[in-house]
């Protein structure tokens, strides 16, 4: 190669990272905390590429004390021979060139190059520094990378007998506002991958924490529906499992009917959640319709021209579908939606073969599925029959607000705002603290129903969630319209105690259940109230956490005081406005739920019926739950 085309390239490389640094949420989505964990699955997503490739078992992911993560794996190392068209180790290339991270291997079922392909490059260019390790054919080799740019070419650094690669990044603080993983967050993916290929074993370590994990299921899905299920209470003992290969397109099912009444589907696409579905989603519910629907009536258990719902079917259902495809489209708003159209009937006809095989060689779950079933029918019938009440009610009554609420005067949602307040007397406080030109009250009195305990009819014969649903109107499940939402801004504000997290968590377990567009649009919040007020003479000030009153009293020297709010009812409505209520000192916390699958971890085991998965999340997320930053 001559020097002038080696040059060109250089350039070319030196671009391309550039573009990456200058715009960094083209190619990762954010520089938030998001974002920072990204880099984390980029890198062990081709690891993961490696694995499902049949070349690695072991990957080790390590949080270390300066705050760089390291990923490492057995298989077979990156290569480091020179690329005849760059003049550049096959590493410098990975690591250098956008999008290259593919195209030395014909991997069939790769995670990189796919949603999150934007491939190793992009990691190394947003780091600090990177160093890359790789051992093979015998020797140990090292480059290391300074934001993205070389830092002289691969050397041979010794002899080993082993192979694998070790990638060692530090983010980077010029583009990271927030450096810092979160345990959980890669605890909760790690976790996932390792029950999604059954092969694999992961080994977590944040050395900054002193925690330490091993992932390792041999069990698979199977036991990734277990523990999904793990606090609630399973219609027949094994999960069901389904898989087998068409088209080149692996499909693996495991699913478990327990007796809750909330749908729980995860679509797999090579490793990747598709939360907005697709075809291979479809697939499965073509074919659980239509297969329970035939089983049901070659038993005689359907009377003269009724027939099963494809909600009836999957109400209580927890269940993982894995399919791994050679070439995903992607597509949909987040590109979490699977486009491709073999694999529709690719998993329906397989899941009809099979699942229709199973119940006729288990008739007693097959009978307990179809009853649970039927009865979802009947309750949906219930259901559409109170619905319809509650409609003509509101149509009939114009001033059908409930009584409770104090609307504001402003009729624009987007410029209005809902606060729901724990307590009688904190929402009378609320009523005289807010502005009413644009702030709406609604007090709750106590506890909400417990809406993972209840099917929607029971849901909506609870007075205190019809008010909420029609104050909101925007209606809730298969009615739910979110453009008739009245308020853009939804704040849920409870005590800063144990009763009060109880009472947010229902609030949100009932938004994510029945109206989870209001959190996906970011319409819902929860208010921050001060913990502590200090004040010395006539110097008084607010503090949110305990480092801040810390921090404060400092300032206000000695014999300052300090009360602890034990409640808003504490607070005088001037007080409220000023402190929780005012947009111009408030903080809100937006609710975001990144991963459906986390939040209903977070839900079902704080609301479902076992105890004892309770008592140790919440000793596990004291601070996530009393700061329910979901
Ligand atoms: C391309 C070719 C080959 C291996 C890899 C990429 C590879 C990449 C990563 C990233 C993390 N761990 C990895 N392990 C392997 C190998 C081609 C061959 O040996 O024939």
């Amino acid at each position: 190669m001559s020097d002038d085309n080696y040059d060109a390239d250089n350039i070319q490389v030196l671009e391309g990272l550039q573009a990456v640094r200058k715009r960094p949420s083209m190619y990762i989505g954010s520089t938030d905390s998001r974002g920072l964990h990204h880099l984390v699955y980029e890198v062990v997503d081709n690891s993961i590429d490696e694995a499902m490739a049949g070349h690695a078992r072991n990957i080790l992911v390590t949080v270390e004390e300066d705050g760089s993560v390291t990923v490492e794996d057995d298989g077979r190392g990156i290569p480091v021979g020179v690329h005849p068209r760059y003049g550049k180790s096959a590493l410098e290339i990975v690591l250098t060139v956008l999008h290259a991270g593919g195209k030395f291997d014909n991997k069939s079922y790769k995670v990189s190059g796919g949603l999150h392909g934007v491939g190793i490059s992009v990691v190394n260019a947003l780091s600090e520094r990177l160093e890359a390790t790789v051992w093979r054919d015998g020797k140990k080799y090292r480059q290391s990378f300074v934001r993205g740019a070389p830092q002289g070419d691969v050397q041979c650094i010794g002899d080993t007998d082993g192979s694998g690669t070790r990638i060692n990044f530090l983010p980077d603080h010029e583009i990271f506002p927030i450096l810092g993983f979160e345990y959980d967050v890669l605890q909760h993916r790690l976790r996932n991958l390792a029950f999604l290929n059954r092969n694999i074993e992961i080994t977590f370590t944040d050395k900054l924490t002193g925690r330490s994990e091993h992932f390792h299921y041999e069990g698979g899905i199977v036991e990734f529906v277990e523990h999904l299920n793990r606090s609630r209470e399973p219609l027949h003992a094994q999960p069901i499992y389904v898989s087998g290969e068409k088209d080149e397109i692996v499909v693996e099912l495991a699913m478990q009917y327990t007796d809750s009444y909330s749908e729980n589907i995860h679509p797999f696409v090579n490793n990747i959640n598709t939360v907005e579905g697709g075809t291979h989603l479809s697939g499965l519910k073509s074919a659980l319709t239509r297969t329970l629907n035939d089983h049901a009536r070659g038993r005689g258990m359907l009377k003269n021209g009724e027939s099963l719902s494809g909600e009836d079917v999957r109400e209580g259902l927890t269940a993982i579908l894995s399919v791994k495809i050679p070439d995903p489209q992607f597509e949909g708003q987040t590109k979490t939606k699977l486009g491709n159209s073999e694999a529709r009937g690719a998993v329906e006809s397989l899941v009809n073969e099979k699942l229709a095989e199973f119940l006729l060689e288990n008739p007693r779950t097959g009978e307990e599925i179809i009853k649970k079933a039927l009865l979802a029918s009947h309750a949906r019938e219930a259901a559409r029959k109170a619905r319809e009440l509650t409609r003509r009610k509101t149509f009939l009554e114009s001033t059908s607000l409930p009584g409770k609420l104090a609307d504001c005067s402003e009729r624009d949602p987007a410029k209005s705002e809902i606060f729901i307040v724990e307590g009688e007397s904190a929402g009378g406080s609320a009523k005289q603290g807010r502005d009413r030109r644009f702030q709406a009250i609604l007090p709750l009195r106590g506890k909400i129903l417990n809406v993972e305990k209840a099917r929607l009819d029971r849901i909506l014969k609870s007075e205190q969630i019809r008010n909420l649903i029609t104050a909101l109107g925007c209606g809730v499940g298969e009615e739910f319209d979110i453009n008739r939402t009245r308020y853009h801004r939804i704040v849920i504000m409870c005590d800063a105690d144990v009763d009060g997290a109880h009472i947010a968590t229902l609030l949100l377990t009932l938004l994510f259940r029945y109206m989870k567009p209001l959190i996906d649009q970011g319409y819902i919040y929860l208010a921050q109230p001060p913990l502590y007020k200090i004040w010395k003479g006539k110097k008084e000030a607010y503090a949110y956490h305990e480092r801040e009153m810390e921090a404060l009293y400092e300032e206000f020297g000695e014999n300052a005081n300090v009360q602890r709010y034990k409640g808003l009812g504490e607070m005088n409505p001037q007080q409220l406005w000023e402190t929780t209520m005012d947009p111009e000192t408030r903080t809100l916390r937006r609710i975001e739920i990144e991963d459906a699958i986390r939040a209903e971890e977070l839900f079902t085991t704080l609301m479902g019926d076992a105890v004892e998965p309770r008592r140790e999340f919440i000793f596990a997320h004291a601070a996530e739950v009393t700061n329910l930053d979901v």
